[in-house]
């Protein structure tokens, strides 16, 4: 298959394409979370919800593997350096107690996955204390024993997690495609920027395609 992307055209094959979203988690799109405590209006991620959930079901009925991430800590915060959880002045740091459970702390309800992009049975979950979904988690091992060589993206912050996982992904040798209307930033110009960059020199990290655009080469 060829998806009509940009900045050109990329092939695929669909046995060795996997869709990776990106944090779409209570503690970034709802209010009370992580992203609210650090003062940004978290409505602006709300937007991608429906366009997200369509590239999620058009994945999945053409076969192609759907994994999920989320960002989050061990209750003890043994894998949150001291710089990540000091850094700034938010209302509440990760660790504290908010309105959907301690911030950012796996199995509190804010690091659970919306509940209109849940994961079905036996999607794989990985839970990454980082931006990048790579760092310290089983990703790599998980997508060569499926044997995937392109990876669809969607999901938020496109500047932040988004991104750096494309960029480790692009430096392990993967193809990689970003959803444009299936991610969002807290800052609109750098979600723009973020596009920009990612397909500027020749795909330099990876290309950009609309949902439609991704559906309609999987249909
Ligand atoms: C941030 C993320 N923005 N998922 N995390 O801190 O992009």
């Amino acid at each position: 298959m060829i998806f009509d992307a940009r900045p050109f055209g990329l092939s695929a094959d669909p046995a060795t394409t996997a869709l990776i979203v990106i944090d779409m988690q209570r503690d970034f799109i709802e209010p009370g979370g992580f992203g609210a405590s650090l003062g940004n209006d978290v409505s602006l991620l709300q937007a991608i919800i429906p366009a997200t959930a369509r590239l999620i079901a058009g994945c999945r009925a053409a076969g192609i593997p759907v994994i999920h991430t989320r960002e989050c800590h061990q209750p003890d915060l043994s894998d949150c350096p001291p710089a990540k959880r000091d850094r700034g002045n938010p209302d509440l740091r990760i660790g504290d107690p908010g309105p959907m459970g301690r911030i950012l702390i796996a199995g509190e309800p804010g690091a659970q996955i919306i509940p209109e992009l849940a994961p079905t049975p036996g999607e794989k979950v990985i839970d990454k204390p980082g931006k990048g979904a790579f760092y310290a988690t089983d990703l790599g091992e998980y997508l060569a024993g499926l044997g995937t060589k392109t990876l669809i993206f969607a999901g938020v912050t496109t500047e932040v997690c988004v991104q750096t996982t494309m960029r480790e992904a692009n430096d392990r040798g993967f193809d990689c495609l970003l959803a444009e209307d299936a991610t969002e930033s807290y800052f609109p110009r750098f979600k723009q920027a973020t596009l920009d960059m990612i397909r500027a020199q020749g795909a330099i990290v990876g290309w950009t395609a609309s949902v439609d655009e991704i559906l309609s080469a999987l249909a």
